[in-house]
């Protein structure tokens, strides 16, 4: 458990009154149901508290290029292990789509020329890792919203899933691939990017190549590498676990705002 997430529970137990939140070693008792449940509801409390502060500073902290950090540790899938992605790696990514479907009027797949094409943002931005890192970096991409323009959302597009290309855990049912979901208000915030190149270079294949999300109002688990697929939809809990991420599904908070 890392500072900050031991940080926003306190807190928010506090605000519940709920003080045996603050206790280390929240595995064994986020196993609990009664724990859960609370745990449940103090995130629900956070997301409303965020939402209503966002409202007013809606953007997170940039930073300048000399605030970049020398080194921007590799964490979770350091390369998809799979055929299929080593053969687009091997070809400089050419022949990768990323596709958008689901609750849209206009599915579409884009190249990663096609992307870069498209209007880009540049930010630098401080990333926090639960497991207690951070680091600096900047990132170049396209903003999700004007991908969601350009496919046209139906009336009941609620969230954006995005379906990454590497199983972080090896599983038989596929289980393990990595997930991640986040709700409209974030996929149209103006840092939400999927970010195509770090520090200036294309991104590397460590950091999540070709493209990878960054939601910069939330922690590290969130900013899912290895994007091929971007799927509008009305629930998550049909996926995989059913919690919205790989690591939802393992008992991380789905809103992880920092
Ligand atoms: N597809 C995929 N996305 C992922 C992960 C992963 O293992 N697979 N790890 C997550 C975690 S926990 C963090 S902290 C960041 C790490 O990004 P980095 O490797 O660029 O530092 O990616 C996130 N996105
Ligand atoms: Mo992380």
């Amino acid at each position: 458990m890392s500072p900050l997430l031991t940080r926003r529970r306190v807190l928010a137990a506090g605000a519940l009154g709920a003080t045996v939140l603050a206790l280390p070693g929240c595995d064994a008792l986020s196993q609990d149901p009664d724990v859960e449940a609370v745990l449940r509801s103090a995130e629900a409390l956070t997301m409303d508290a965020q939402r209503l502060l966002l409202r007013r500073r809606p953007l997170a902290r940039e930073f300048s290029s000399a605030d970049i950090s020398p080194t921007f540790r590799v964490n979770g899938t350091q390369a998809p292990d799979s055929e299929d992605y080593a053969a687009l790696s091997a070809t400089g990514f050419t022949d990768w789509r990323l596709t958008i479907d689901g609750l849209v009027d206009r599915p579409a797949d884009y190249s990663l020329a096609d992307l870069k094409t498209l209007p880009a943002r540049t930010q630098i931005t401080r990333h926090d890792c639960v497991e207690g890192w951070s680091a600096i970096g900047q990132w170049t991409g396209v903003p999700l919203g004007i991908l969601l323009q350009q496919a046209g959302l139906q009336p009941k597009a609620r969230f954006v899933v995005f379906h990454c290309a590497d199983e972080l855990e090896q599983t038989l049912d596929g289980s393990g691939r990595y997930y991640e979901s986040i709700d409209l208000i974030d996929a149209f915030h103006p840092q939400t990017i999927l970010a195509y190149a770090m520090n200036g270079a294309d991104l590397s294949v460590g950091h999540g190549a070709p493209l990878r999300l960054r939601v910069e109002r939330q922690l590290g688990y969130k900013h899912a590498k290895y994007v091929m697929r971007i799927e509008v939809v009305e629930r998550f809990d049909g996926f995989w676990g059913g919690r919205g991420g790989f690591w939802e599904d393992r008992g991380y908070e789905w809103y992880a705002g920092i």
